[in-house]
């Protein structure tokens, strides 16, 4: 058989969001960075509590948040709760991967740099843009004197890596709890290298993530000491990347198993 699609068909493939996953970490990988992983069912404690969510943060409603009942004898749901079974840490689908950073940073000492892929879960409506599964890949790196020029070297690096040499990026003021200063980060435009067209809306920049300098109080909630360490973060979700990259415009097309979407990868 010669028609490369029904080849690709029978012998089978990475799906596309699998095949920019690995990409990404690769990329971080080859910059020093550690593979890191962790539970997508989550306590209370490492998806918001140490990460300086308020309590009456919107993110935490039962619209944006999947709540897992708790088990018929009261007890939370999830493996290794941050807090005693009394200091009541609820269940959750976890809502970022930031969690799996924050057990991280509770373990190991720094200096460290890691990459952490993974599934990530929000309650509410689907529509083209959102999905109530997706996929998210955040970086971490802590040590002694790092800086926000730091993060900016990082990003650069990587986002030449990934859209090649003439890629530039810019940070906007943005406000996340778990960072300050937090930054919006756009990329210079893939498909008209920043003249401005229809797909960046004539901005030049696309918006490709999030980040900033981790907040001192999620260091300090974790056991590292902010007058020693500083560190930085960025978050990015995935399934934004690949719509970007292939021009798919429904997020649900990701998802729908539908072999005439795969079988283009
Ligand atoms: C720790 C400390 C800080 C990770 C960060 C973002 C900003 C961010 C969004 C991008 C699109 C999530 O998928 S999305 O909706 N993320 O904007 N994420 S800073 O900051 C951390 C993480 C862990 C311990």
């Amino acid at each position: 058989m010669t028609d490369s699609r029904n080849n690709k068909g029978a012998q089978g493939h990475l799906h596309p969001l699998t095949q920019i996953v690995r990409e990404i970490v690769d990329s971080f990988v080859a910059m020093g960075f550690e593979v890191a992983d962790g539970p997508e069912v989550e306590s209370e404690h490492y998806n918001f509590d140490v990460l300086n969510v308020p309590k009456d943060h919107p993110s935490r409603d039962m619209q944006d948040t999947f709540w897992l009942k708790p088990s018929e004898d009261g007890s939370p749901n999830h493996s290794t709760s941050g807090v005693g079974l009394k200091g009541v840490s609820q269940t959750v689908l976890r809502t970022h991967t930031s969690s799996v950073q924050a057990r991280y940073m509770e373990t190991q000492k720094p200096p460290f740099k890691i990459i952490v892929p993974g599934k990530v879960f929000r309650c509410e409506a689907t529509d083209a843009t959102h999905e109530a599964q997706f996929h998210q890949i955040e970086g971490l790196v802590v040590g002694e004197g790092i800086s926000l020029s730091h993060l900016q070297y990082t990003l650069n690096e990587f986002f030449k890596r990934l859209y090649g040499t003439q890629a530039t990026i810019r940070f906007r003021p943005s406000f996340f709890p778990f960072v300050e200063p937090g930054v919006e980060v756009d990329v210079s435009c893939v498909k008209c290298s920043g003249k401005g067209c229809g797909m960046c809306k004539q901005t030049g920049f696309i918006e490709v993530m999030g980040a900033g300098m981790v907040h001192p109080n999620v260091l300090t909630a974790s056991g590292i000491d902010p007058q020693k360490y500083r560190g930085f973060a960025f978050g990015m979700g995935v399934d934004r990347l690949v719509m970007l990259k292939y021009g798919i415009d429904d997020i649900r097309y990701l998802y729908s198993g539908d072999l005439r979407l795969v079988n283009q990868f």
